[in-house]
């Protein structure tokens, strides 16, 4: 008798064990790609689902060790002399069990399933929805507000505690839409909009990333979302819709002569300065500058937005970026710095 509770008190261990584990498998602060750290309607919802799924497999898990472990239990040859099992031909009630348990366990993956699909799809959206265009290109990520003529690339900003209603273009191939802490994945598709609606709840700066391979620097097409109060928003808002910079002295206004001058201008707007010309640039435009000293990174968030960062760039986007679709324009010395100056001033 002692031997069996010894064994079941082994099982017990181990199933305490695995719980303790798997439980403790959710990593503390901060990683910008944790999918276990929602911030939005729509990712709660599917971690609400993952965990819901997670603890139905544990469950099953427990039930399965320890029976496994039951049958080693009591099942097991103990005087050497083996024992032969008996041999059946069929079990009618063993096959319902095993057709039966398994369906029921299906059913009760199906039901939370099906009930997240229906509740983050894009079906409607109420009539203050903000909606952004997501425009991706290969390698960076277009941000337009149709309504309030905000037009930015890499940094995405959105209010809390409002629908928004993202609208997704492709300009080239596939890609994916995925802000791991606040909405997606979405696939982006050429000649087709999909959509994300969301309503993001806590404030912050959060990373999001193409998750679609889409060519050479596909691993290089990342952006952030900055999830800001309604107030903080109309703020950046207001400040996006006024004219760019227009320096009248030092280096930044030679670098302003530079930029109009180097073919620049042909691939980057700057509202009331320069806008894309489809005809020079075999339809290759590059992100909007009117205010990029105001963003935090650049060429699709891979670096931070430093005057050094923004030198190196221009001279050779090719070498920072394999395959970018700005050419290298042979720009140095004090040319390039006075560009530099120019761009970053244009806050
Ligand atoms: C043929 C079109 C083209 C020309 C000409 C061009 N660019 Fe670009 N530029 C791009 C594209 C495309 C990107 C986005 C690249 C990426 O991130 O993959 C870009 C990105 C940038 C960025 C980063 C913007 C951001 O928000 O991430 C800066 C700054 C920039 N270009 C400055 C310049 C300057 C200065 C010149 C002139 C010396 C220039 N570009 C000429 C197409 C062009
Ligand atoms: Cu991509």
């Amino acid at each position: 008798m002692t031997a069996p509770l010894r064994r079941s008190a082994l099982v017990s261990a181990l199933a305490v064990t695995t719980a303790v584990v798997v439980g403790g498998c959710k990593p503390s602060r901060p990683y910008p790609l944790d999918t276990l750290a929602p911030t939005s309607d729509l990712t709660k919802a599917f971690y609400d689902l993952f965990v819901e799924v997670t603890v139905l497999d544990i469950i099953v898990l427990i039930v399965v060790v320890a029976a496994l472990f039951l049958a080693i239990a009591f099942f097991s040859t103990r005087t050497g002399a083996a024992r032969r099992p008996s041999v059946k031909h069929s079990d009618m009630y063993l096959e319902m069990a095993w057709t039966i348990i398994p369906a029921l366990i299906l059913l009760a993956i199906t039901v939370p399933t099906v009930r997240t699909i229906i509740k983050t799809q894009p079906y409607s959206w109420p009539k203050d929805a903000l909606p952004v265009e997501v425009i991706a290109h290969q390698w960076w990520w277009e941000f337009h507000y149709p309504t309030l003529g905000v037009e930015t690339a890499d940094e995405v900003h959105i209010p809390t505690g409002r629908v928004i209603h993202f609208e997704l273009f492709s300009k080239d191939v596939i890609h994916s839409f995925f802000m791991p802490q606040v909405g997606g994945k979405r696939d982006v598709i050429p000649g087709q909009e999909n959509q994300i609606t969301l309503v993001a709840n806590v404030p912050g700066e959060y990373y999001g990333q193409c998750t679609e391979f889409c060519g050479d620097s596909h691993a290089n097409m990342r952006f952030r979302v900055f999830v800001q109060s309604p107030a903080d928003f109309q703020e950046w808002v207001k400040h996006q819709l006024e004219p760019p910079v227009k320096p009248t002295s030092g280096p930044a206004a030679a670098g302003a002569k530079v930029f109009a001058n180097a073919p620049c201008a042909i691939c980057h707007t700057i509202r009331g300065v320069s806008g894309f010309s489809k005809q020079y640039t075999y339809g290759f435009r590059g992100p909007d500058l009117t205010h990029f000293g105001s963003r935090t990174t650049l060429a699709g968030a891979i670096m931070d937005n430093t005057p050094q960062n923004v030198a190196v760039w221009i001279r050779n986007p090719d070498e920072v970026k394999p395959g970018a679709n700005m050419p290298t324009l042979g720009l140095s010395g004090r040319e390039l710095n006075e560009l530099v100056a120019y761009l970053e001033a244009l806050k």
